[in-house]
């Protein structure tokens, strides 16, 4: 099973900036990230799911989300999760984002683990052997660019802070994962 960032060309359902990511459970799903408020002042971003029937993807779960800028899907130990970089509430950029949980019982992504976050733009996921990480990128405290990106390790059923790396995005940063081997040479050294 494949996970992983797609952003189509097919027309956009909402609003006119989006984001999109996949995941494949037993159905599809597309997570669309809308990164402003509604004409009532709220913010959702929607998970659509495929109709078989209607041959298209119709809304299924909406999420109260802030400026969001990325959904990264990904699966671990047959578990299915959603994280959503949270990018600003009004104009504040300090605030969580969020790690959601595929429910199986109710059917539904519900909130995992809470990210503390500034000016979140983009989640990675990757696993090296056994152990998986997450990776974000930050940008903005309020006052100033310099802020440091972190990686996040999952132990024990949560993610964990494992590094952190100082970055001055000079644009709208986008995550890549690199050198696998290398990180895991690393790993494995330590
Ligand atoms: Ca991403």
């Amino acid at each position: 099973m494949m996970f992983g960032s797609l952003r189509p060309q097919a027309p956009a359902p909402a609003p006119s900036r989006l984001t999109w990511s996949w995941l494949t459970l037993f159905q599809i799903f597309l997570a669309v990230a809308n990164f402003e408020p509604d004409e009532k002042g709220q913010e959702f971003s929607v998970i659509y799911k495929w109709s078989h029937r209607k041959l298209k993807f119709t809304p299924y779960q909406s999420i109260a989300t802030h400026s969001a800028r990325d959904w990264e899907a990904f699966e671990v130990d047959g578990e299915h999760f959603l994280a959503v970089a949270n990018h600003r509430e009004g104009d504040n950029h300090n605030i969580d984002s969020v790690i959601y949980k595929w429910n199986p019982a109710t059917r539904l992504f519900e909130a995992n683990q809470t990210i503390a976050t500034s000016g979140a733009y983009d989640w990675e996921f990757f696993s090296v052997g056994p152990y998986s990480f997450l990776v974000v990128a930050n940008t903005f405290n309020g006052t100033s660019t310099k802020v440091h990106s972190h990686l996040y390790i999952r132990l024990l059923g949560s993610f964990q802070l494992f590094q952190s790396f100082p970055v001055r995005p000079q644009h709208e940063p986008q995550l890549s994962i690199i050198g696998h081997c290398a990180c895991h040479m690393h790993l494995l050294d330590r």
